[in-house]
């Protein structure tokens, strides 16, 4: 009597932890796992055909997603480009597929990653904004609001320099 009792406790137990399961959004996919925050473009002089967006990608789902493609309608073409040092050289390297882990970020900033927007058919001024979609493999299509603002550059930090104090 005791023992099936128990089981039946244990198992409307596994029933409820698995509702709850259900709702988490990495299954129901209610709400995105992805979130996407500071989203911003530095303004473009006139005439300028091109243009590059920071964000921060955040994964709290329980999977690794991937960021496949991007798109914004100000811009003929959305690619994602890393900045790499070649040789003392800044050169820019697409990157065609984009792991974001599970319960992880990825930080794109000035001097790393960025979207880069080709083919740009207006300026960016100052306090402008303007949609751009990511596309992700398991999160499916998201659009944010870009922000057009100046950026200022984090220097990097600098370790083992003497006499500094952290
Ligand atoms: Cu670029």
């Amino acid at each position: 009597m005791f023992r099936s009792n128990l089981r039946r406790y244990a198992s409307k137990a596994f029933m409820v932890l698995l509702a709850l399961s259900m709702g988490h959004p990495a299954f129901a996919g209610a709400e995105p796992t992805i979130h996407i925050v500071d989203v911003k473009a530095r303004p473009t002089a006139p005439g300028a055909k091109t243009a590059a967006v920071y964000l921060v990608l955040v994964n709290h789902g329980v999977v690794d997603d991937s960021l496949t493609g991007l798109s914004t309608p100000i811009a003929d073409m959305a690619s994602l480009h890393r900045t790499v040092d070649s040789g003392g050289m800044s050169e820019m390297e697409a990157v065609p597929d984009l792991v974001v882990k599970a319960n992880d970020g990825v930080t794109f900033a000035p001097g790393g990653l960025h979207v880069m927007l080709m083919g740009l058919k207006q300026q960016l001024k100052p306090g402008d904004t303007f949609p751009l979609t990511l596309d992700f493999a398991k999160a499916g299509a998201i659009t944010v609001t870009v922000a057009v603002q100046s950026i200022k550059i984090k220097p990097k930090p600098m370790q083992g320099m003497p006499g500094m104090k952290m």
